[in-house]
């Protein structure tokens, strides 16, 4: 695959492209990360169906960004160069803010450990006996700064998104956030999946805020099945969990080049990414 387009910026899956005029032309590959790898093997129609749930995903949160006054980026997912057909989209160009908006509405991951330690994410108080899994009782904004490459996000206090953005925009980063993530849980839960949690990023144009990036996708989000969640365990991934048991009874070390995947843990793989799509759209992915 060749694009004949300026390189804006590239991530571990994913590439932007400027496509003129202010707009970027966002491409999502089919690999796939684990431990913080990439994995030699792709996943056949991950770029594909990650593209689908992000268009998606900005077509049911229209109506709460238009609540508060904010936009999204998408341009459109059909008008994009033939080699990149059904997996890239054509946004806005916008002034990215250079923080992390994360909403949790379930303990996991970093968020448990930090938790164990000081009963708080940040400067966020929780109760005391939550548990790795435990659904919060409300859900709580807990941003991050944007990692350098090869970097992991740290978590911030509210305090810092105040100074790299300004009061005013970080409370409405904070509401807008947590209503995105309200909405994107209370769509997910009618279709049988909790939102643990997820990262959003905005921009601006236009003198208002943008929801940009991709939004509400297994690898931006924790989507666990409602039916297996049960606090108290590490609860298994939606999309990765084959890939990482697979893994880890390969052997592999997590630090040397990580092996090829078999075919089965691939076929596996794909199908829960298009499980995922078909349950929480109720449409078939093609
Ligand atoms: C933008 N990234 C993150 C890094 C990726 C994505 N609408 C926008 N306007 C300006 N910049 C960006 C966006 C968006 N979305 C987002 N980098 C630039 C990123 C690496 C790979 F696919």
């Amino acid at each position: 695959m060749t694009l004949d387009l300026p390189l804006v910026a590239r991530g571990k899956v994913r590439e932007v492209y400027d496509a003129g005029n202010d707009r970027l032309l966002l491409v999502a590959s089919d690999r796939i990360s684990a431990y913080d790898h990439v994995l030699p093997t792709p996943v056949p129609d991950k770029g594909r169906v990650l593209t689908a749930l992000s268009v998606w995903w900005f077509e049911q949160l229209a109506p709460v960004l238009a609540e508060h006054g904010a936009t999204h980026h998408l341009i459109s997912a059909d008008d994009v160069p033939a080699e990149v057909a059904g997996r890239a989209m054509l946004v806005r160009r916008l002034e990215m803010l250079p923080v992390e908006c994360v909403a949790r509405g379930h303990l996991s991951g970093s968020a448990t450990q930090q938790y164990q330690r000081t009963g708080a994410i940040v400067d966020v108080p929780l109760p005391a006996g939550l548990v790795e899994g435990s659904r919060l009782p409300e859900p709580v904004f807990t941003p991050s700064t944007k990692a350098e490459v090869g970097e992991h996000d740290e978590a911030i206090p509210f305090s810092g998104v105040v100074e790299a953005v300004g009061a005013e925009q970080a409370e409405a980063l904070r509401a807008l956030t947590l209503a995105l993530y309200r909405r994107g849980a209370e769509i997910a839960e009618a279709a049988g999946i909790v939102l643990a949690d997820t990262k959003f990023e905005f921009g601006r144009a236009g003198g208002g805020l943008v929801l940009g990036d991709e939004v509400l996708t297994p690898d931006s989000s924790r989507f666990w099945p409602a039916t297996t969640w049960s606090p108290g365990a590490a609860q298994p991934s939606y999309d990765k969990q084959f890939v990482r048991d697979w893994l880890t009874i390969s052997g592999w070390d997590r630090v040397s080049p990580p092996p090829e995947l078999p075919d089965e843990v691939v076929a596996a793989t794909r199908d829960r990414y298009v499980k995922a799509y078909e349950q929480l759209t109720g449409t078939t992915f093609r």
